[in-house]
């Protein structure tokens, strides 16, 4: 993908030590906020050098914060990655694999830590917290959006379609890709702003942390004209659309047999990106009324703001879509950070980082305790100019099709590998891309012999994962693979 600067950022680095010392405990407690979207690709947004892509909400966000440019989902899909960032623990600690698995009640989010500090903790819109009942909500309260076996609360996107007599979208396929006359505002995402208009007016003096979470841009593909107008004609193919499938993974190969992504003509996959973009600005526009409401109620200043995903989406990326696979398209995340009073912002950092990260890095900021055992490393030396966080690096699991997947990466080198299971039985599939001279990932280098240091390394740091003592239950399946 062609990339283009839409402002001239500072880069991380040890250079700087601006940092603000500040006395925390002196200051009013800080909120926070964090908009997370659904299946947004990393790349595909303005501030991260995309040529087409119109964000101007997201871009004025990364020019007063940090944007990480090497940020990632701890498993490429909805429940565990959400799981993930509430507990700030990999798939394998917390026992939530697949979007089967709910998250036990023993591990503490960051809910519970922060209510523990006079805070008040919220969720408005998606979570996919499984399970049903009060004790699946973590130590959120929930205003607006899905809590247990509910999808949302208040039935809000059937009552607004059945006004209209529309219906949406049910297929996930980019061949289906649509555009629609009546306003996106229909869709279960259009109560995510009323509901947090009320909530701020409603905690002005006391300290909240707000997750206002969309389900958009995620599948089916579909946009209302007004957004889709402003990409047709514009939009150009994956530059590695159509890369070799040999070097597709098992894992990768399954999801091609299961959704014919290499059935899609040209055509097609332009049409559905265009579409996606259309669901990206609309979602963009949706962030931009949050970050005024802040402003209007006199909250920003002493509010550090994160915007992230909970996975990317690969939109024709290596001819694949959707996610579950380790490519920057799908395990990558979009991800800033902002709070001018407390750091400074337009600056690009490539400090290896991903949601897990969020639950120390928020304690940091906000002066509370971290509790033990927590496998996020916080971002607050990086933020406030103390260490360059070149040195780090982080995993990624995926459990697709009782595959079990894993993934360790620094700003060098991406390693993944996929263990062979009782349901497919193959050789262990290793990858090597470097990332510095193949951001794109075409060409795999894990059996080059000269790089065989890099792989034992890779390897080393990944030997905390234990595949073999797995039971996977991959709901799309309704299956259980148990592992010798
Ligand atoms: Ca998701």
């Amino acid at each position: 993908m062609e990339t283009k600067m839409l402002f001239k950022p500072i880069t991380l680095g040890f250079v700087f030590t601006f940092g603000f010392q500040l006395n925390l405990a002196a200051q009013k407690p800080l909120n926070i906020l964090i908009i997370q979207t659904d299946e947004h690709n990393p790349r595909m947004f303005g501030a991260a050098g995309d040529p087409f892509a119109i964000t101007p909400n997201m871009d004025k966000l990364a020019r007063q914060g940090v944007l990480f440019s090497n940020a990632y989902s701890q498993n490429p899909i909805s429940v565990p990655s959400r799981m993930s960032m509430l507990t700030g623990k990999y798939s394998q600690t917390i026992k939530v694999y697949g979007n089967g698995d709910p998250l036990t009640m023993n591990f503490t989010t960051f809910a519970d830590q922060f209510n523990k500090n006079g805070y008040r903790s919220a969720i408005i819109g998606k979570m996919h917290f499984k399970g049903k009942g009060d004790e699946q909500l973590h130590g959120f309260e929930r205003p607006f959006g899905d809590s247990g076996s509910e999808i949302i609360s208040g039935n809000w996107e059937k009552k607004q379609l059945d006004k209209l007599g529309q219906t949406l979208l049910s297929d996930r396929s980019p061949k289906l890709a649509r555009v629609n006359d009546f306003p996106m505002e229909v869709h279960k995402d259009g109560g995510i702003v009323p509901y947090t208009k009320t909530f701020l007016s409603k905690n002005k003096e006391n300290p909240f942390i707000l997750i206002c979470s969309f389900t958009r841009p995620h599948f089916p593909f579909e946009a209302s004209d007004k957004y889709y107008e402003m990409y047709k004609g514009r939009v150009k193919l994956p530059i590695d659309f159509d890369s070799d499938k040999k070097n597709w993974s098992v894992s990768s190969q399954m999801e091609n047999s299961k959704y014919k992504f290499d059935q899609l003509t040209k055509e097609e996959i332009i049409h559905a990106r265009e579409v996606y973009y259309g669901m990206i600005t609309w979602v963009d526009d949706q962030i931009g009324l949050i970050l005024d409401e802040l402003d209007r109620q006199g909250l920003k200043e002493n509010t550090l703001i994160i915007y992230t995903a909970d996975h990317g989406e690969m939109a024709g990326e290596h001819c694949l879509w959707y996610k579950n696979t380790f490519y920057e398209g799908s395990a990558g995340i979009p991800f800033i950070i902002s709070c001018p009073k407390l750091f400074r912002g337009n600056q690009i950092s490539k400090s290896v980082t991903g949601n897990i990260d969020i639950f120390p890095t928020i304690c940091d900021a906000a002066g509370i305790q971290k509790p033990d055992g927590l496998e996020g490393k916080s971002l607050w030396p990086v933020l406030t100019g103390k260490e360059s966080g070149n040195d780090r690096y982080i995993f990624s699991e995926n459990y697709r099709g009782g595959i079990p997947g894993c993934m360790v990466c620094d700003q060098n080198w991406k390693y993944f590998v996929y263990q062979p299971c009782e349901k497919n039985m193959f050789t262990k599939e290793v990858f090597l891309y470097d990332m510095i001279n193949d951001p794109n990932e075409m060409q795999n280098l894990a059996n080059h012999a000269e790089l065989k240091s890099v792989v034992e390394n890779m390897e080393k740091r990944m030997s905390w994962w234990k595949p073999g003592k797995i039971i996977i239950n991959d709901n799309e399946t309704s299956a259980i693979y148990r592992f010798p």
